[in-house]
């Protein structure tokens, strides 16, 4: 991870809109009685096609809910600090400038390579008539992907995506592979638990240094971690929620760092987890397959029962 991703990280939602189209899905299966099936059909299919569109993950698009992101920066040259600016528009294109503060930031901008590999997290300010402005160096030629996140005052919370292109020779980082161990700075993080698609599941992220437990985390932007997931392939952006906040009365301040994450499908996803311990944000990156539960396993409990959402 590079020094540039030592910044904030920050998740929500997502998982309470798979949770309630899920909902929607099993509900409409049952509640229509048998003999009423076939008039009902068309019903059926139109419920359905409204709870695939409400389960298209987030960051995919530049506009969605009449909401939309415009880069105004188009030359970004690798390595160099650029004044990066971009503008949120409302459904009349009418620039947006009242936010809802969640985990205590207007607006969360995370920068991904497209290969995965290099990840940042940061905090853009407000440049007036919906413009937002952050100092971005982005290490490499190649292609990136910018995810805005924000909740509109008065509207739901949504994560807009962006290319963002560096010109230059590009050489393309292979996925890493796999694993249950990062390293970053000293600081070993273990992840336990499975990502199961249209599940609900539970991640446990352990942060040791030097062998020893952290039991000192510090909140950072609310939390003691903040976890970004991104799927490999198309960096659909998944919300995560934390399980617990500093200061509630239950959450330990390490060396456990619980969330509850809900992806759409199988396959290869990132995680990047952020913490701070000593006054330094860290992230530690994970590379995990989202496989389906084997037969029999009980469904946990929805995503909607978790976190502050
Ligand atoms: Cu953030």
């Amino acid at each position: 991870m590079n020094t540039a991703a030592k910044l904030g990280t920050y998740v929500l939602g997502l998982a309470v809109v798979f949770g309630g189209a899920l909902g929607v899905g099993s509900a409409v299966g049952e509640v229509a009685p048998p003999a009423a099936e076939e008039s009902q059909g068309a019903a059926h299919s139109t419920e359905t096609a409204a709870a695939v569109r409400e389960d298209t993950p987030g960051g995919l698009q530049m506009s969605e809910n009449g909401y939309t992101l415009t880069p105004l920066t188009s030359t970004i040259r690798p390595g160099e600090p650029t004044d990066f600016q971009f503008k949120v528009t409302g459904p009349g294109g009418e620039p947006v400038t009242d936010y809802q503060v969640q985990h205590d930031k207007k607006l969360h901008f995370i920068v991904v390579s497209r290969d995965l590999t290099n990840f940042q997290h940061v905090h853009p300010a407000e440049a007036g008539g919906g413009v937002w402005t952050i100092k971005l160096t982005l290490p490499t030629a190649g292609a990136y992907r910018a995810f805005a996140d924000f909740a509109p005052t008065g509207a739901d919370g949504l994560t807009l995506g962006t290319d963002v292109l560096v010109a230059g020779d590009y050489a393309p980082k292979a996925l890493p592979p796999v694993g249950r161990t990062s390293t970053v700075d000293g600081y070993t993080v273990t992840l336990d638990g499975d990502l199961i698609p249209g599940r609900s599941s539970k991640l446990t992220l352990k942060v040791s240094k030097d062998g020893k437990p952290v039991t000192d985390l510090q909140p950072y932007l609310g939390a003691y971690g903040h976890l970004v997931a991104l799927r490999a392939g198309d960096l659909a952006y998944l919300h995560v929620h934390p399980d617990g906040a500093p200061g509630d009365g239950k959450t330990a301040a390490g060396p456990e760092i619980t969330f509850y994450a809900e992806v759409p499908s199988g396959g290869d996803y990132r995680l990047f987890l952020d913490f701070q311990h000593e006054g330094t944000v860290r992230t530690a990156d994970f590379t995990a397959k989202a496989a389906p539960a084997p037969a029999g396993t009980p469904a946990p409990a929805p995503a909607t029962t978790h976190g502050e959402h």
